[in-house]
């Protein structure tokens, strides 16, 4: 009889000391320091991590920066080689060439006034790559490649008859709303 109130007693006396070891484990102080730091880590972590901060941001010469260099405040989402130093203008293909039927449209501000313009990148397409031109590749608010249709590394010669790509041009479409 002994023997067995024994074993009883002894079997509760476990289970109670597990009990007491678990909530021990999740409520004690060593676990709310624990999560505490985790807390702390991974917060401090955050502005670390991969987001895209560029959008919306002139560089600071864009002021300054002629149409002839890549920081030109219109040029902000452009992919491509300067048309105007290849014999046509900023909106203008050189003579030989003529504009994608499709194009890449980014949102630039204009630090004149600072407001936002939707500008339309046409590529000049039908002659060689025209290589002595400044070439540039700022591309504001470009997602990566596998983000179809939101990527600006593309030939947009691609619907027109002539598909070789030679220069980009950059044409104000209109006020961004
Ligand atoms: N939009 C300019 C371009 C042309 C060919 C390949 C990539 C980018």
């Amino acid at each position: 009889m002994f023997n067995l109130i024994d074993k009883l007693t002894g079997w509760m006396d476990k289970m109670t000391e597990g009990s007491a070891r678990r909530m021990a484990l999740s409520t004690g102080r060593r676990s709310f320091l624990a999560r505490t730091g985790a807390v702390i880590v991974g917060g401090a972590m955050l502005p670390v991590l991969p987001f895209d901060r560029t959008f919306g941001i002139v560089p600071a010469n864009a002021a300054e920066a002629d149409e002839f260099s890549c920081e030109y405040w219109r040029y902000c989402a452009l992919d491509g080689n300067l048309c105007n130093s290849c014999g046509g203008t900023l909106t203008q293909c050189p003579p030989g060439s003529e504009a994608s039927k499709v194009s890449w449209v980014g949102t630039c501000k204009n630090p004149a006034d600072g407001k936002d313009y939707l500008v339309s990148y046409n590529d000049c397409c039908g002659r060689t790559e025209c290589d002595n031109a400044p070439f540039c590749n700022t591309n504001q608010g470009e997602r990566p490649g596998y983000r179809m249709g939101l990527h600006n590394d593309i030939n947009w010669c691609m619907a027109n008859a002539s598909v070789g790509y030679h220069c980009t041009v950059a044409v104000l479409v209109g006020l961004a709303e």
